[in-house]
Protein backbone atom coordinates (compact mmCIF):
# COMPACT_ATOMS: atom_id res chain seq x y z
CA UNK A 1 0.00 0.00 0.00
CA UNK A 2 1.61 3.19 -0.70
CA UNK A 3 0.99 6.99 0.21
CA UNK A 4 -0.52 8.76 -2.19
CA UNK A 5 0.65 12.31 -1.24
CA UNK A 6 3.79 13.73 0.19
CA UNK A 7 3.88 16.85 2.12
CA UNK A 8 7.13 18.51 1.79
CA UNK A 9 8.09 22.02 3.55
CA UNK A 10 11.43 23.92 3.59
CA UNK A 11 11.51 24.28 7.44
CA UNK A 12 9.93 22.76 10.62
CA UNK A 13 8.73 26.33 10.98
CA UNK A 14 6.40 25.59 7.80
CA UNK A 15 4.61 23.09 9.80
CA UNK A 16 2.49 25.60 11.66
CA UNK A 17 0.90 26.17 8.00
CA UNK A 18 1.59 22.86 6.14
CA UNK A 19 -0.26 20.95 9.12
CA UNK A 20 -3.66 22.11 7.99
CA UNK A 21 -3.05 20.03 4.80
CA UNK A 22 -1.92 17.12 6.22
CA UNK A 23 -5.16 17.74 9.04
CA UNK A 24 -7.20 18.28 5.47
CA UNK A 25 -6.35 15.26 3.87
CA UNK A 26 -7.04 13.19 7.22
CA UNK A 27 -9.81 14.20 7.30
CA UNK A 28 -10.73 13.02 3.89
CA UNK A 29 -9.00 9.86 4.63
CA UNK A 30 -6.11 10.36 2.19
CA UNK A 31 -2.69 8.68 3.67
CA UNK A 32 0.28 11.44 3.27
CA UNK A 33 3.57 11.74 4.43
CA UNK A 34 5.19 15.15 5.79
CA UNK A 35 9.13 15.78 5.13
CA UNK A 36 11.42 18.50 5.38
CA UNK A 37 12.89 19.05 2.29
CA UNK A 38 15.03 22.31 2.27
CA UNK A 39 15.87 23.80 -1.44
CA UNK A 40 18.20 25.46 0.19
CA UNK A 41 19.57 24.09 3.45
CA UNK A 42 19.51 19.99 2.10
CA UNK A 43 19.38 20.59 -1.50
CA UNK A 44 20.89 17.02 -1.96
CA UNK A 45 17.74 15.95 0.12
CA UNK A 46 15.60 17.76 -2.23
CA UNK A 47 17.10 15.93 -5.37
CA UNK A 48 17.06 12.46 -3.86
CA UNK A 49 13.42 13.18 -2.86
CA UNK A 50 12.02 14.34 -5.88
CA UNK A 51 14.06 11.94 -8.38
CA UNK A 52 12.59 8.54 -6.02
CA UNK A 53 8.67 10.59 -5.70
CA UNK A 54 7.40 8.96 -8.40
CA UNK A 55 8.60 5.27 -7.68
CA UNK A 56 8.19 5.97 -4.20
CA UNK A 57 4.63 5.63 -5.00
CA UNK A 58 3.31 9.27 -4.64
CA UNK A 59 0.88 10.78 -6.96
CA UNK A 60 1.02 14.08 -5.78
CA UNK A 61 3.36 16.54 -3.81
CA UNK A 62 2.19 19.42 -1.77
CA UNK A 63 5.25 21.99 -1.73
CA UNK A 64 5.24 25.00 1.19
CA UNK A 65 7.63 26.79 1.61
CA UNK A 66 8.57 30.77 2.61
CA UNK A 67 10.41 33.80 1.56
CA UNK A 68 13.28 33.08 -1.38
CA UNK A 69 10.68 29.83 -1.70
CA UNK A 70 11.99 27.52 -4.39
CA UNK A 71 11.14 24.36 -2.86
CA UNK A 72 8.06 23.95 -4.91
CA UNK A 73 9.40 25.22 -8.73
CA UNK A 74 12.73 23.33 -7.72
CA UNK A 75 11.00 20.30 -6.96
CA UNK A 76 8.41 20.60 -10.14
CA UNK A 77 11.86 20.22 -12.32
CA UNK A 78 12.26 16.91 -10.97
CA UNK A 79 9.63 14.65 -11.10
CA UNK A 80 6.57 15.01 -13.80
CA UNK A 81 4.27 14.61 -10.76
CA UNK A 82 1.52 17.12 -10.18
CA UNK A 83 3.20 19.76 -7.55
CA UNK A 84 0.79 21.80 -5.83
CA UNK A 85 3.03 25.30 -4.04
CA UNK A 86 1.85 26.74 -0.39
CA UNK A 87 3.65 30.23 -0.20
CA UNK A 88 4.52 30.21 3.77
CA UNK A 89 3.61 33.89 5.34
CA UNK A 90 7.10 35.08 6.08
CA UNK A 91 7.97 37.43 8.69
CA UNK A 92 9.54 40.22 6.46
CA UNK A 93 7.33 40.46 3.58
CA UNK A 94 3.93 38.48 4.98
CA UNK A 95 4.12 35.71 2.39
CA UNK A 96 4.32 38.24 -0.58
CA UNK A 97 8.06 37.13 -1.41
CA UNK A 98 6.64 33.70 -0.90
CA UNK A 99 4.10 33.72 -3.34
CA UNK A 100 5.74 35.65 -6.08
CA UNK A 101 8.94 32.92 -5.65
CA UNK A 102 6.47 30.11 -6.54
CA UNK A 103 3.87 31.83 -8.90
CA UNK A 104 6.06 32.88 -11.74
CA UNK A 105 7.36 29.82 -13.20
CA UNK A 106 8.84 29.35 -16.43
CA UNK A 107 6.58 27.55 -19.19
CA UNK A 108 7.48 23.74 -18.93
CA UNK A 109 7.31 23.48 -15.81
CA UNK A 110 4.53 24.16 -13.75
CA UNK A 111 3.15 24.59 -10.38
CA UNK A 112 0.11 24.68 -9.32
CA UNK A 113 0.27 27.96 -6.92
CA UNK A 114 -2.41 28.13 -4.01
CA UNK A 115 -3.10 31.20 -1.53
CA UNK A 116 -0.44 32.61 0.42
CA UNK A 117 -0.45 30.75 4.28
CA UNK A 118 -3.58 28.75 5.93
CA UNK A 119 -5.93 28.81 3.14
CA UNK A 120 -3.66 27.53 0.48
CA UNK A 121 -2.36 24.56 3.20
CA UNK A 122 -6.11 23.80 2.95
CA UNK A 123 -6.50 24.16 -0.50
CA UNK A 124 -3.51 22.42 -1.71
CA UNK A 125 -5.09 19.44 0.40
CA UNK A 126 -8.68 19.63 -1.41
CA UNK A 127 -6.80 19.60 -5.05
CA UNK A 128 -5.07 16.92 -4.03
CA UNK A 129 -7.79 15.36 -3.48
CA UNK A 130 -9.69 16.25 -6.29
CA UNK A 131 -6.94 14.64 -8.24
CA UNK A 132 -6.83 11.51 -6.49
CA UNK A 133 -10.75 11.37 -6.77
CA UNK A 134 -10.28 11.10 -10.42
CA UNK A 135 -9.91 7.33 -10.10
CA UNK A 136 -11.02 6.60 -6.71
CA UNK A 137 -14.39 6.48 -5.98
CA UNK A 138 -14.75 6.42 -2.44
CA UNK A 139 -12.70 9.25 -2.03
CA UNK A 140 -15.06 11.27 -4.70
CA UNK A 141 -18.12 10.61 -2.65
CA UNK A 142 -15.73 11.73 0.80
CA UNK A 143 -14.96 14.86 -0.71
CA UNK A 144 -18.50 15.64 -1.88
CA UNK A 145 -19.42 14.98 1.49
CA UNK A 146 -16.97 17.23 3.11
CA UNK A 147 -18.30 20.13 0.34
CA UNK A 148 -21.77 19.79 1.36
CA UNK A 149 -20.68 19.64 5.11
CA UNK A 150 -19.26 22.78 4.18
CA UNK A 151 -22.02 24.40 2.68
CA UNK A 152 -24.39 22.93 5.22
CA UNK A 153 -22.36 24.90 7.93
CA UNK A 154 -22.89 28.56 6.27
CA UNK A 155 -25.66 30.05 8.10
CA UNK A 156 -28.01 32.83 5.98
CA UNK A 157 -28.00 35.15 8.92
CA UNK A 158 -24.99 36.68 10.64
CA UNK A 159 -25.50 35.91 14.77
CA UNK A 160 -26.00 38.20 16.98
CA UNK A 161 -22.45 40.27 17.73
CA UNK A 162 -21.72 39.80 21.12
CA UNK A 163 -20.45 42.92 22.81
C1 LIG B 1 12.32 28.83 3.99
O1 LIG B 1 12.75 29.79 4.87
C2 LIG B 1 11.38 27.97 4.75
O2 LIG B 1 10.43 27.42 3.89
C3 LIG B 1 10.78 28.89 5.78
O3 LIG B 1 9.49 29.33 5.40
C4 LIG B 1 11.74 30.07 5.78
C5 LIG B 1 12.32 30.34 7.16
O4 LIG B 1 12.92 29.16 7.64
P1 LIG B 1 13.46 29.08 9.13
O5 LIG B 1 14.54 30.12 9.24
O6 LIG B 1 12.29 29.36 10.04
O7 LIG B 1 13.98 27.68 9.29
O8 LIG B 1 13.37 28.08 3.47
Amino acid sequence: MTTPVAIIMGSQSDWETMRHAAETLTALGVAHEARIVSAHRTPERLYGFAKGAKAAGFQVIIAGAGGAAHLPGMAAALTELPVFGVPVESKALSGVDSLYSIVQMPAGIPVGTLAIGKSGAINAALLAASVLALNDAGLATRLATWRKQQTEAVSERPKEETK
